[in-house]
C-alpha cells in the first residue's frame, strides 16, 4: 500500500471532521493508499500545535504557503472561510497537489473560474467536499433515481434550517462566526447551506434551467470580532427560491438561520411518476420510500434503516453488523475512500471543482434573481 500525505490547511470544525476520516478510512475501507498526516497549518501557532496534537499531525506551522509547497505533500486539504479556498487552490495546483477543499468551492463565480481553470491545467486531481452526497440513503436515492423507480421526477423539494443566529448578539467573523462576515463567506446561508441541497440536487435531478429567489437579513448590524465595531450585516439569512430543472421538474428550495427549533434540518423529498422518496438529515441513516406499484392493500410510505449488509444499502458492507448505523462523521470517511480510489483508478472523483462550479453558478443566479426580483437563467460553463 502507497502513502498519501496530506497537508491540512485550517484548524476548524471542518479540519476535524476531514482528519477524523483520513485517520478512520483504512481501517474500515481496503484502499490502495494509506493517509498520513503530514501537516497542518493555521494562523496561530497555538492552535495548529494544540490540532497537530490532538490528531497526530507530525508538523504544523502558520505559513500555508510553505505547507503547499513541501514536496513531502501529496495532498492539500483546504478547510479554511470561503475568502481563502481560491488563493490556496491556486498556489497548491500549481504546486501540482492533489486537492481537496471545503463547501462552497468559492466566494463567487470568477473565483470559482479561476480554480478550475488551475487545476484542469495543472492535471491534478480535485474535489469538493459536499459530504451529504455520501450518506447511504442520499446516494442509494440517487441510485434508485439513476435506475428510473421513480419514472418521470415532477417535483424536487429541499430544505435546510437552522437557528443559531437569531440572537442579535452573535458577532460577524471570527471562528465559526466568519459564515455571518460577507467578505469572508461571499454569501450567507445560499452558499453555506444551499450548497448543499444544490450539490444534491443537481447530482440526483440533473441541471437547473432558471430560478427566483427572495432573501432577507432580519438582523442589519452586527458587532465585528475584527475590530469590535458594529458594522452592516451583508450575508443572507435566509433565502428561498423556486425553479425549473432541465429536465421539466419543478424546484423549491428554503435555507434560513431563523427556524427556532431547527439545528441542522436538511431534509429532501423527490415526488416522480410511480415513487416518491424522501430523506432527513436529523435521520440521517433512514431513507423514507412511497411506491405506488405495491399492491394496494400494502401500499403506504415505508422507512428504510440502511443498515444491511450484502443488500446493496451503500458503503455499509464497510461498517458494523446489520441493524447498527451510521451517522454524519461516516459520509467524510465514504468520501476519502471514493477520492483515494479514483486517484488510484487514475479517475476524477465527483464532485469535482467543475462540477461545483456549477453549483456556484446556480448560487449567483439565485442571488441575481433575489437582488432583481426577476426569474434569471443558469449560466452553464
Ligand atoms: C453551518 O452551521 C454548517 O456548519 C455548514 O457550514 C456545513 O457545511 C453544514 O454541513 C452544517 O452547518
Amino acid at each position: 500500500m502507497k502513502t498519501l500525505n496530506v497537508g491540512m490547511v485550517g484548524c476548524g470544525f471542518m479540519a476535524r471532521s476531514h482528519s477524523n476520516a483520513y485517520r478512520q478510512v483504512g481501517n474500515f475501507f481496503d484502499l490502495p493508499y494509506q493517509p498520513v498526516l503530514k501537516r497542518v497549518a493555521a494562523r496561530q501557532p497555538a492552535t495548529a500545535a494544540a490540532f497537530a496534537a490532538k490528531w497526530g499531525y507530525a508538523a504544523h506551522g502558520t505559513d500555508w504557503r510553505a505547507l503547499v509547497e513541501s514536496p513531502d505533500i501529496d495532498l492539500v486539504d483546504i478547510c479554511v472561510p470561503n475568502n481563502l479556498h481560491a488563493e490556496i487552490a491556486l498556489a497548491a495546483a500549481a504546486a501540482g497537489k492533489m486537492i481537496l477543499c471545503e463547501k462552497p468551492l468559492a466566494v463567487d463565480v470568477p473565483q470559482g473560474r479561476a480554480m478550475v481553470a488551475a487545476v484542469e491545467k495543472a492535471g491534478v486531481r480535485n474535489l469538493v467536499s459536499f459530504n451529504y452526497r455520501r450518506v447511504p440513503a442520499v446516494t442509494l436515492a440517487k441510485q434508485l433515481i439513476d435506475e428510473g423507480k421513480l419514472g418521470r421526477i415532477f417535483h424536487y423539494r429541499a430544505n435546510f434550517l437552522q437557528d443559531w443566529t437569531i440572537s442579535p448578539a452573535v458577532p460577524q467573523g471570527g471562528n465559526g462566526t466568519w459564515r455571518l462576515d460577507v467578505a469572508a463567506a461571499g454569501s450567507g446561508v445560499t452558499g453555506d447551506l444551499l450548497a448543499h441541497c444544490i450539490d444534491t440536487a443537481l447530482w440526483q435531478n440533473g441541471p437547473i434551467a432558471r430560478v427566483n429567489a427572495m432573501t432577507e437579513t432580519f438582523i442589519k448590524e452586527r458587532v465585528h470580532a475584527a475590530t469590535g465595531a458594529v458594522q452592516p450585516v451583508g450575508i443572507d439569512d435566509a433565502c428561498t427560491f423556486f425553479c425549473r430543472f432541465a429536465n421539466g421538474s419543478l424546484g423549491n428550495f428554503e435555507s434560513t438561520r431563523y427556524a427556532r427549533g431547527h439545528k441542522a434540518l436538511y431534509t429532501f423529498e423527490i415526488n416522480g411518476e410511480h415513487a416518491s422518496l424522501r430523506w432527513d438529515l436529523h435521520d440521517l441513516h433512514r431513507l423514507e420510500w412511497f411506491d405506488h406499484r405495491d399492491q394496494d392493500r400494502l401500499r403506504g410510505w415505508r422507512s428504510i434503516h440502511l443498515t444491511d449488509h450484502g443488500g446493496g444499502h451503500p458503503y455499509m458492507d464497510h461498517w458494523w453488523v446489520p441493524g447498527l448505523q451510521t451517522g454524519y462523521a461516516e459520509s467524510f470517511v465514504h468520501q476519502i475512500a471514493d477520492f483515494l480510489t479514483a486517484v488510484a483508478a487514475d479517475k476524477d472523483c465527483a464532485p469535482t471543482f467543475r462540477d461545483a462550479l456549477q453549483t456556484q453558478q446556480v448560487c449567483a443566479a439565485v442571488l441575481d434573481s433575489a437582488r432583481t426580483g426577476l426569474w434569471v437563467e443558469v449560466a452553464r460553463d
